[in-house]
C-alpha cells in the first residue's frame, strides 16, 4: 500500500507502509520520508554550492544529504578520523532510482542464478549462509566521490569526499555459488540485478556485469553482513555484491538475480554509463569530450589527512600528531609521505595496522609547525608503484579523483 508524505524539503514522496509483525526492524524502512529527520544542521563541503543539510534516515545517524529520493547520503568526513572501519550507521548511501525496496522479508527472499549454467538455482538466505563464510575488509567508494571539486565543474551528484567507507564484509564467495550452478563453457560475463527498480517504465534497470574470470576469482563476495551485523537496508539488505578494489558501482545491493552470459552485457549501466577515457590516466583535456571509453574498474590511489580540517589551527612549536587514511584498488599501500611546505619537501609517515590490501590504511606522523600558515599535503604509493598526481586529472563524468590533497593549517 502506498501513501504520500513529505520529505525534509517539503516535496511529495511515496512511502510504503511498514507491514507490521512480519519483518524485523532491519528489514523495513517504513515511511522513509516521514522518518527522515532533519537534524537542522548544515555542513559546507568546500566547493561552490556545497552547502548541505544533515539528515538522519532509518538506521543512519545524521548524514550529508545529496538527494532524498532516492536516498543519497555522504559520510561526514570527521567519521574517518574516529575509526579505520566506518560504522554502519555512518556508511554512505547511493542509489540511481527511487524505486528502492522498503520492506524485505528475509524468509521469502530468493537469489536466482541462471543463464549459461548447467542447473539454475533459487537459493534462500539460509541456504547461502550454509555455503560457508568468508570475509574481507574492503573500501567501497563511489566512482564520483569528490566530484564536486572538479574544475571545470561537471554534471552529476556534487559529492564531497564522503562517498566512501571501509567495512568488514561477510558472506559467501560468488565463485562457490556459480560453481554450484555449473558455469558452462563459452561464458563471458556475469550480470547482477537488485530489487530496486526505475520508477518510470523504460528507465534502464540498474544491472552491472563482471567478466567471468573476475566473477570466479574467489575475491568477489555475496555478502549479508557488514561489520558483524546485518547489512543496513540502505546498504543492500539482505544481500549485496562486494567487489574488493573495484568502484562501488559494481557492488549491487539487494541482489536477487544473477545471470551467466555468453556475450558481453550491453545494458545501459555498462554500455553507456560508468565509462572512463580508455587511456592510462582515465583523463582528457579539461572541457573536451571523451573519444574511446571503457568501463570503470579499480580504484586509483588516494590518501587524506583526517585529523585536521582545512583551515584548522594548531599550537605553534608543539608536537602534533597528524594522521589520516590511504587506500588503493587492492595492491596495498606501500608508503605515505607528508609535506608541510606545499609539496617542496616530504617526510615519511608511520603506517598503522594492516587490515588487508583492500582496506583503509591508517598513517600518522608527529610534526612541529612554526608560527604561521602551512600547506600540508599527503601522497600515497601502492605496492606496484602507483601514486597520486600533484594536479587534478579531469574527465567529463567526474570519476576517479585522486589528486594529492591539500590541508591548510595555521599555527598560532
Ligand atoms: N541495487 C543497486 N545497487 C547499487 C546501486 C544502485 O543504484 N542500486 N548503486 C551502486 C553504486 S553507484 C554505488 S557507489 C554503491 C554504493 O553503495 P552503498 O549505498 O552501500 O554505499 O552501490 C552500488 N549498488
Ligand atoms: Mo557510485
Amino acid at each position: 500500500m502506498g501513501s504520500d508524505s513529505m520529505d525534509p524539503h517539503g516535496r511529495r514522496r511515496r512511502a510504503v507502509m511498514r507491514q507490521a509483525g512480519t519483518l524485523g526492524a532491519a528489514a523495513a524502512l517504513g515511511a522513509l520520508g516521514r522518518d527522515a529527520l532533519a537534524a537542522n544542521k548544515t555542513v559546507n563541503l568546500g566547493f561552490e554550492n556545497g552547502e548541505r543539510e544533515l539528515v538522519a534516515f532509518p538506521q543512519k545517524r545524521p548524514m550529508i544529504l545529496l538527494t532524498s529520493r532516492p536516498p543519497q547520503l555522504e559520510t561526514p568526513f570527521g567519521i574517518f578520523n574516529d575509526n579505520i572501519i566506518t560504522p554502519n550507521d555512518a556508511f554512505f548511501v547511493r542509489y540511481h532510482w527511487s524505486g528502492i525496496p522498503t520492506s524485505i522479508d528475509p524468509g521469502t527472499f530468493r537469489l536466482h542464478v541462471g543463464g549459461n549454467v548447467n542447473s539454475p538455482l533459487e537459493l534462500s538466505l539460509a541456504e547461502l549462509k550454509q555455503m560457508g563464510g568468508a570475509d574481507v575488509v574492503a573500501v567501497n567508494q563511489c566512482s564520483g566521490n569528490s566530484r564536486g571539486f572538479f574544475q571545470p565543474r561537471v554534471n552529476g551528484g556534487q559529492l564531497g569526499n564522503g562517498a566512501m567507507g571501509n567495512a568488514r564484509w561477510a558472506g559467501v564467495p560468488l565463485k562457490l555459488v556459480l560453481e554450484r550452478a555449473g558455469v558452462k563453457a563459452g561464458s563471458v560475463q556475469v550480470s547482477f540485478n537488485g530489487m530496486d527498480m526505475p520508477p518510470v517504465p523504460g528507465g534502464p534497470d540498474f544491472i552491472k556485469a563482471l567478466d567471468i574470470d573476475h566473477a570466479l576469482d574467489g575475491e568477489v563476495l555475496l555478502a549479508w553482513q557488514m561489520n558483524n551485523a546485518d547489512l543496513p537496508v540502505l546498504n543492500g539488505y539482505p544481500l549485496r555484491l562486494v567487489v574488493p578494489g573495484y568502484y562501488g558501482t559494481y557492488w549491487v545491493k539487494h541482489v536477487n538475480d544473477i545471470q551467466v552470459l555468453d556475450k558481453v552485457f550491453d545494458g545501459f549501466w555498462m554500455a553507456n554509463a560508468y565509462r572512463i577515457p580508455d587511456n592510462s590516466c582515465a583523463c582528457i583535456q579539461p572541457g573536451t569530450a571523451m573519444a574511446k571509453t571503457t568501463p570503470i574498474k579499480r580504484f586509483d590511489v588516494r590518501s587524506f589527512i583526517t585529523s585536521l580540517a582545512d583551515g584548522a589551527q594548531v599550537k605553534a612549536g608543539q608536537s602534533v600528531v597528524v594522521k589520516g587514511i590511504a587506500f588503493d584498488g587492492g595492491y596495498g599501500i606501500a608508503d605515505v609521505a607528508l609535506s608541510l611546505d606545499g609539496g617542496r619537501t616530504w617526510m615519511e609517515t608511520r603506517l598503522g595496522q594492516d587490515l588487508g590490501r583492500f582496506s583503509f590504511r591508517e598513517w600518522s606522523a608527529t610534526v612541529r609547525l612554526p608560527k604561521g600558515r602551512h600547506e600540508l599535503k599527503v601522497r600515497a604509493v601502492n605496492r606496484i608503484g602507483q601514486s597520486q598526481p600533484m594536479t587534478a586529472l579531469w574527465n567529463p563524468p567526474g570519476y576517479m579523483r585522486n589528486v594529492v590533497e591539500t590541508t591548510r593549517v595555521v599555527a598560532v
